[in-house]
């Protein structure tokens, strides 16, 4: 068994070092499981996104797709990820959380920060089969709009909470974990990187791609958080 997994990348520009970072990991890698757990895009309009980063995107994935097995799940970001993304990339949609066979569960990570009750009821309108109907039925450029409308309130409403707030609450987590009869989680989301031993079992965290690409390898039953460095602008 021979793993990959990251999160949190935020692609913006196909021309950035993240993005090209994004692609040689891709190529690169021997892993023949990848799992993206979301917030790759910074923004996901829809399927049928004509845009230079969409089409990019799409076509890195199905590129890997070739050696691997590429599953994809979505972000807080990238929610509207779709079956004809699916198809074009030659990805698997991930549902949100996923258990492996090996006792493994994978989850972006917002749905455990369970102290953010704004969050938490702006998620859940968001996440609607309505809600979603309504923006994919919308114009390209009506989405483009209201995609960076979203994106700047989120800012706005983020800079005024208490950090911890924007953390998982541990004792959801265990209680996920104890209901699903998993003994380590793979997460990503809170943008804060790190190996924590609880009484369930280990929780690797994911970090963003900022100064450096995160990323999570498993072999066998090993595992190891790596960040590496990107390429030079
Ligand atoms: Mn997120």
């Amino acid at each position: 068994m021979n793993r990959l997994f990251a999160s949190d990348l935020h692609l913006e520009d196909p021309d950035g070092r993240h993005f090209r970072a994004f692609e040689r990991l891709l190529d690169t890698t021997d892993a023949d499981e990848i799992y993206l757990l979301g917030d790759l895009c910074e923004v996901w309009i829809g399927d049928d996104d004509d845009g230079p980063l969409a089409r990019r995107f799409v076509a890195a994935l199905a590129a890997a797709g070739r050696h691997a097995d590429v599953h994809v799940m979505s972000g807080n970001r990238d929610f509207l990820f779709g079956e004809r993304f699916a198809a074009e990339a030659g990805v698997r949609l991930l549902t949100d959380p996923v258990r492996l066979d090996d006792g493994l569960l994978l989850t972006h990570g917002d749905a455990f920060c369970i102290d953010d009750e704004a969050y938490q009821a702006t998620r859940l309108v968001l996440r609607s089969a309505a809600w979603q109907a309504d923006v994919l039925a919308r114009p390209l450029s009506e989405r483009r709009a209201l995609a960076a409308a979203m994106r700047e309130e989120s800012r706005r409403t983020n800079a005024n909470k208490a950090a911890n707030i924007m953390d998982v609450s541990r004792a959801e987590v265990a209680r996920i974990m104890a209901e699903y009869d998993a003994h380590t989680l793979v997460h990503g989301h809170t943008h804060r990187p790190g190996v924590h031993r609880e009484a369930w079992g280990d929780r690797y965290v994911l970090g963003a791609w900022e100064r450096c690409g995160w990323y999570l390898r498993q072999t066998g039953g090993r595992f190891a958080l790596t960040c590496m460095p990107l390429p030079r602008d």
